[in-house]
């Protein structure tokens, strides 16, 4: 059996930390293969190189298996052309969004999807909703007043690590959302929603099969 030439990437289209993980390969122009998985009914193989259960998982074509996002990220990068998509997101303070995200955000923003779910909630969904507002968005409407994009005059790995995030977020209730005073944040998604970059990461593929993933091609969000 020859050996797999091209990493291959376990993954959910709808899933956020999937969705970066896509986001920076092809960023990177980095050309892999996908499996796109069903929760519910997740391959064997899958388990096997990753018994945790979660997606994305990237395997390597020399064995090596990713199993998080922000692991996959910074190997998609490591051999980038662009050095600052990886650099600018290892400042404290990108560092401490991501913290931020993936953490306090990221727990509400599953009880504010879905309010009910969790029997030990006992905050109202006002309460939930202003929460992850003050964990993450007041801090990143401030970054995004000063600097357009979280890695300064360009994007950083940060940028594409968080906005599937708070687009989840946006998506909720959007008339509450856009009416909030939080203009550049809303500009910020706006910008990212309208990239060739999102559109390329969210093809709609075969699920339940290996296929290689559509490259783009030079991608610039200057
Ligand atoms: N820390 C992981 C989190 C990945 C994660 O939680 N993915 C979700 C989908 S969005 C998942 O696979 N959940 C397992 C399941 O729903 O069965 C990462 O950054 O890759």
């Amino acid at each position: 059996m020859t050996p797999p030439s091209l990493p291959l990437l376990y993954s959910y289209r709808r899933c956020p930390y999937a969705m970066r993980a896509r986001m920076a390969l092809l960023q990177a122009g980095q050309p892999f293969e996908v499996f796109e998985v069903v929760l519910r009914d997740k391959p064997a193989a899958l388990l096997q190189l990753s018994p945790k259960g979660t997606v994305p998982v990237l395997r390597l074509p020399g064995g090596e298996v990713l199993e998080e996002s922000w692991d996959i990220m910074r190997r998609a990068f490591a051999t980038a052309d662009e050095p600052h998509w990886w650099q600018a997101a290892q400042s404290p303070a990108n560092l401490a969004l991501l913290q931020r995200n993936d953490g306090a955000f990221k727990r509400d923003l599953d009880r504010y999807k879905y309010p009910g779910r969790d029997p030990d909630e006992n905050r109202s969904r006002e309460t939930v909703r202003a929460d992850a507002e003050a964990a993450l968005l007041l801090p990143l409407e401030a970054r995004l007043q000063a600097e357009r994009w979280l890695g300064g005059e360009r994007p950083c790995a940060t940028d594409l690590a968080i906005f599937p995030f708070v687009r989840q977020f946006a998506a909720v209730e959007p008339q509450w959302f856009g009416t909030q005073p939080l203009p550049a944040l809303q500009a910020w998604l706006d910008a990212w929603l309208a990239t060739p970059l999102f559109a390329a990461c969210m093809a709609k593929l075969p699920s339940q099969e290996v296929v290689r993933f559509p490259m783009l091609p030079a991608l610039s969000l200057r």
